[in-house]
């Protein structure tokens, strides 16, 4: 199916997301694998960069809500493959204990699975609530688990003040001083962050690796 060259692989990957082959993407990482691409070129030039296009035409109205939830499907399906040869890179001290979720109100996951996986092959312990998560799970997470690191993923401009709703509770909780808090995702900026009392702000997964690390030293 796929050509043996891999910039015309991953064109064809991001292909698949824009004309709905949603089925071809899984094989079409594989065929990229074969062709020599890193896993890595696959994650980010191929499935995030096929997913943002639909992302894309949903906004201009050109796709609706069950191609974004198939493209979301082709994309669990891809990363699946990927997933072992990332985490193949872990290394062998824990580097620390992490806590993720999308925020309350929020069922936006594959970004946060994304930043999640990564912090795993970094060495963290990650402990992933999923999506829809409420402050005072995280709050209660944090404490019983002994975290280091709260990470929390918002997706929609109408759930950022979840995140805002969480640190409070996180601060009400008495856990601020030794838990550290990151956030992402594409509505939250580094101003963002900073008002709502963040530690770090990570644009994407190899931001957030980094961020992680300095946060927990
Ligand atoms: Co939704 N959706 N969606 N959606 N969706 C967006 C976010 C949207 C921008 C589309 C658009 O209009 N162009 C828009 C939000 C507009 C806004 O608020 N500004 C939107 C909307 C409106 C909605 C609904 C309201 C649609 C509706 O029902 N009418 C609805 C809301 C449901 C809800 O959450 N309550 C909805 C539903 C869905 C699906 C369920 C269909 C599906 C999600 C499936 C799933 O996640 N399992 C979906 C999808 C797939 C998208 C788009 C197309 C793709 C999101 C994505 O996965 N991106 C998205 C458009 C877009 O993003 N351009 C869209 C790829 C991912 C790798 O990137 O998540 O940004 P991202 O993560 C990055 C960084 O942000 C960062 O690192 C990641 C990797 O680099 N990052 C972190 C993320 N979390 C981090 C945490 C960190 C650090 C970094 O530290 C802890």
């Amino acid at each position: 199916m796929a050509d043996a060259d891999p910039a015309t692989t991953l064109a064809q990957i991001v292909a698949a997301f824009v004309s709905g082959d949603y089925d071809d993407v899984p094989d079409l990482v594989r065929a990229g694998l074969e062709a020599g691409l890193e896993p890595d070129a696959l994650l980010q030039s191929g499935l995030v960069a096929g997913i943002r296009e639909v992302g894309e035409m949903f906004r201009r109205g050109e796709a609706f809500l069950p191609e974004m939830m198939l493209a979301a499907e082709a994309w669990e399906e891809g990363a699946a493959v990927l997933e072992p040869l990332m985490a193949g890179a872990t290394v062998a001290a824990p580097q620390g204990k992490v806590v993720i979720g999308t925020v309350a109100g929020d069922l936006h996951d594959i970004g946060k699975n994304l930043v999640a996986m990564m912090l795993e092959g970094a060495g963290f312990e990650v402990i992933d609530l999923g999506v829809n998560v409420a402050p005072a799970k995280f709050v209660e997470t944090a404490k019983t688990k002994g975290a280091q690191l709260v990470g929390m993923s918002a997706l929609l401009t109408t759930t950022l003040s979840s995140m805002q709703m969480t640190i409070e509770a996180l601060t009400e909780a008495g856990l601020r001083g030794r838990v550290k808090i990151l956030v992402g995702g594409a509505p939250v900026t580094g101003k963002f962050a900073s008002q709502i009392g963040a530690d770090a702000y990570a644009p994407d997964a190899v931001s957030a690796i980094d961020a992680a690390r300095r946060l927990i030293s």
